[in-house]
This record gives C-alpha cells, structure tokens and sequence, in this order.
C-alpha cells in the first residue's frame, strides 16, 4: 500500500495528537530501518499502523481477543496492552495488509516479546523515542538507538518494566521475556559463546 493511502486509512482511527505522534514514529522507523538495513516499506507501513486500534472501545477490543483467540491473560493485564494485537488484526481486516511481518511489528509494538525480529525492534524503539515523547530518559535512548538496536531496545523495556513496577502495575510475562532474552543473548556473547 503507498503511503498516502496509509495515511489517509489511519487519520480516520485517531485524534490529532495521535496521529501527530504516528507520523514521528514513521519518521522514525524509516531512520532506523536505513541505518539498520530493515526494509524501509516495511517499517513506514507498520509504523503509520501501530496504533490503529488505540481508540476502539474496551468491549470491541475484548471481544475480538477471545473471538480470535489471542492470549486471554491479556485480560487480566492493562487494556493498554490490547491495541496492539487487536490492532493487527484490524490492519489486516479492514486495511487490507497481509504482510506477515508488518502484522507481527503491529501486534508486539507494545509488550515486546523474546526474538523479536529487526522490523518489530525498529517499531518498537520508534515508538518509544520519536521526537514527540518527552519523558526521563529518552535523550540517551535517542542516542543508544543511534548506535545499537539491541541496546536501545533493552534500555527501552527496562525502562518500561521500572516504570511499571513504580506505579505497582503488573508486568505482562511477554515484556519480562523480552527483557531476559537480550540479557541472556548479552551474557552468552560476552562469554564468547554461541
Ligand atoms: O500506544 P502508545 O502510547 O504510543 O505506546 P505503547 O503502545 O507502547 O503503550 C505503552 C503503554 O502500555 C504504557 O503506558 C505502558 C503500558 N503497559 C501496561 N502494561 C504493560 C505496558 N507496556 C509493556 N511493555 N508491558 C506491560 O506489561
Ligand atoms: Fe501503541
Ligand atoms: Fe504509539
């Protein structure tokens, strides 16, 4: 699908805010898709749809996570969470996309999960450092990112994991995967072994 026509389907889904805050993570993940040799297509569709189900109503959401069976613990956690798998499926439905790649950066944009692929680590780090976020700690994630996809995303889901546990809110288990996998595939290069 081009671009404008992306645009154009995801405008219609979000607020003005939301849809200011898409365009800096598309800008984004075209930047580090470039710098990290992921495909640039790829990256900018997924990008413009990681939040089209951010505003679907509570029940709808639910409704489709166990009409299609996607991991039911997702309700037990933060509805936050929700947007992302539904928004998969959503993307496909009613946008047309198939690409399984494109799907998969939408559906994990938001808890991450252990061997993320180099196109979900793009979308989720573009979303978490594009220009429009301002919070503690996202000047050196800008830099990191710079650098190192992998370090970017252990700096950004521990960051998130700290954050949730300061506000005492539960961590869903795909997150804390994520998090021990880059630490277990750090340790195991730093030991030199495969
Ligand atoms: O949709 P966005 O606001 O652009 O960003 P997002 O999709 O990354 O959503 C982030 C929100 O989800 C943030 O407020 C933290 C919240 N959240 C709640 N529980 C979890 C969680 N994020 C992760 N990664 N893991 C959780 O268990
Ligand atoms: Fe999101
Ligand atoms: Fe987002």
């Amino acid at each position: 699908m081009e671009r404008n026509k992306a645009l154009e389907l995801v405008a219609k889904q979000l607020t003005e805010k939301r849809y200011i805050h898409t365009l800096g993570v598309t800008e984004t993940a075209v930047h580090l898709a470039e710098k990290y040799r992921v495909d640039e297509k790829k990256a900018e569709l997924a990008a413009i749809f990681h939040d089209y189900a951010k505003f679907r109503p509570l029940n709808e959401m639910k409704q489709i996570i166990v009409q299609e069976k996607f991991d039911e613990l997702l309700l037990h956690y933060n509805p936050e969470l929700w947007h992302a798998p539904v928004g998969a499926y959503l993307v496909q439905q009613e946008a047309g996309i198939q690409d399984i790649e494109i799907l998969d950066a939408i559906r994990y944009h938001t808890s991450g999960r252990k061997n993320m692929t180099d196109l979900e680590k793009v979308i989720y780090i573009a979303d978490y450092i594009e220009p429009g976020r301002s919070f503690p700690g996202v000047e050196e994630a800008r830099k990191i990112a710079e650098k190192d996809l992998d370090e970017a995303l252990l700096f950004s889901v521990r960051n998130t994991i700290q954050f949730l546990m300061d506000k005492q809110q539960a961590v869903y288990p795909d997150t804390f995967e994520l998090y021990n996998d880059i630490v277990m595939k750090k340790e195991r290069y730093m030991h030199g072994k495969k």
